[in-house]
């Protein structure tokens, strides 16, 4: 490769909660650009890397990335302009050394990862690639299968759910397209399923539903009978969950606060039991607390036979929080969100040692989004298997199935 990435430059920009997030421009010699936009989360584990807030009270409730912005268009920009990168690796690499810290607080893993998604796309189209065939060259071949979350409770919804994603997966749908009509035909069901009984149609912040029912387990007979109404058995689509419980922990415990039960790992993985006995559950992300790790090896021991085990706030999409799983043998999945290592590289190098330690990996988006459709070229890139991106509905969800639509048509 012969262009290298002449400058950076940030913007403050709005994400789908209307909290401000960073923006990124880059520049190559030749004149191509690459342009992303960083998502934010909601539920996000304490092992993640840091996003930079200003914490000014009178701006934004303390929510404006000033000096995230800052950090690129002086420090960050000052750097790429004098030493001429032409490859990615070495930006990130320079990225982290710039920083300088283990989390990335320092300039804000919100302003690296806007600076190394950016390059990868200038540098993409200087290659006059597309991005999928930049990350992953010739072996990207496979679009991933969708988890579709249309049912929203816990921290992303205003309800008394506490289980945070019912996600339908069309895993035993053959082509993306087809794939995507499913979940489109499945969500109308359930909205129309959720009115006649008189239940709100409101959405969460990933475009699911998030009606108050009876209980989880209510949410979960609606999503079945939509599956069904829609014409759609529960070999053709299967129901993925993230309970996100690392909310739930206090002293020692789980506390479903909506619901008002408390359990112990133990008592969550007869729980667990119970439901995948009775529903088409593929795959519980995040089953147990981040930083429970007899809970997890209790979780493994019982489950990872049956289903996905997938650690999110568990692994934080960081090498060696996903060591550690390997050694400790626990989960058997890993989430996969750039955000919360804050590079593109460090995030390839998490995907391949999952896959070297047959972790499946699930590209996701975070609950704040934009228009951005990154992952769905990083989920074509590296093959993965499947990937969770909210509901089929809402701009900032459907622009990485959209995006998906289009790559599947190309390959
Ligand atoms: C999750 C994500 C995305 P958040 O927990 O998996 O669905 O939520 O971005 O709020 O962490
Ligand atoms: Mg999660």
């Amino acid at each position: 490769m012969t262009d290298y990435i002449k400058e950076v430059k940030g913007f403050q920009l709005i994400d789908s909660r209307g909290n401000p997030t960073v923006g990124c421009f880059a520049i190559t010699d030749g004149g191509y650009k690459g342009f992303a936009i960083v998502p934010s989360g909601a539920s996000t584990g304490v092992h993640e890397a840091v996003e930079l807030r200003d914490n000014d009270k009178t701006c934004f409730l303390g929510k404006s990335v000033n000096m995230a912005v800052d950090n690129i268009n002086t420090e960050i920009n000052d750097v790429l302009k004098k030493e001429k990168f032409f490859c990615i690796n070495e930006i990130d690499r320079r990225l982290i050394e710039l920083d300088g810290t283990e989390n990335k607080c320092r300039l804000g893993a919100n302003a690296v990862l806007a600076v190394s998604l950016s390059c990868a796309k200038a540098l993409s189209n200087s290659a006059k690639q597309p991005l999928y065939r930049f990350i992953g060259g010739e072996n990207a071949t496979s679009v991933p299968v969708p988890m579709m979350n249309i049912l929203n409770g816990g921290a992303h919804a205003n309800n008394n759910i506490d289980i945070q994603e019912f996600m339908i997966v069309p895993h035993g749908i053959e082509t993306f397209k087809r794939q995507m009509q499913a979940g489109c035909e499945i969500y109308h069901s359930l909205g129309k399923i959720l009115k006649d009984k008189g239940l709100s149609c409101g959405v969460g912040d990933e475009g699911g539903f998030a009606p108050n029912l009876q209980s989880d387990e209510a949410a979960l007979e609606c999503i079945c009978e939509a599956i069904s109404v829609s014409g759609y058995d529960t070999k053709q689509v299967g129901i993925a969950l993230d309970v996100a419980s690392s909310e739930w922990v206090k002293d020692g415990k789980y506390v479903m606060k909506k619901s008002g039960k408390t359990l112990d790992a133990a008592g969550l993985c007869d729980y667990y039991e119970r439901l995948i006995g009775k529903y088409p559950i593929i795959s519980i992300e995040d089953g147990v607390g981040e930083d429970d790790f007899d809970g997890w090896k209790i979780l493994t021991e019982r489950m990872s036979d049956k289903i996905r085990l997938v650690g999110d706030d568990l692994f934080v999409t960081n090498t060696k929080r996903l060591k550690q799983g390997i050694e400790r043998k626990i989960a058997n999945s890993i989430l996969i969100k750039l955000n919360q290592i804050g590079t593109l590289s460090e995030t390839l190098d998490v995907m391949q040692l999952a896959v070297a330690n047959r972790y499946e990996n699930i590209v996701s988006h975070r609950s704040g989004e934009s228009e951005d459709s990154f992952i769905a070229d990083l989920a074509v890139g590296t093959n993965a298997p499947f990937i969770k991106s909210g509901a089929p509905a809402r701009s900032d969800r459907v622009a990485k199935y959209n995006r998906l639509l289009i790559i599947e048509s190309e390959l």
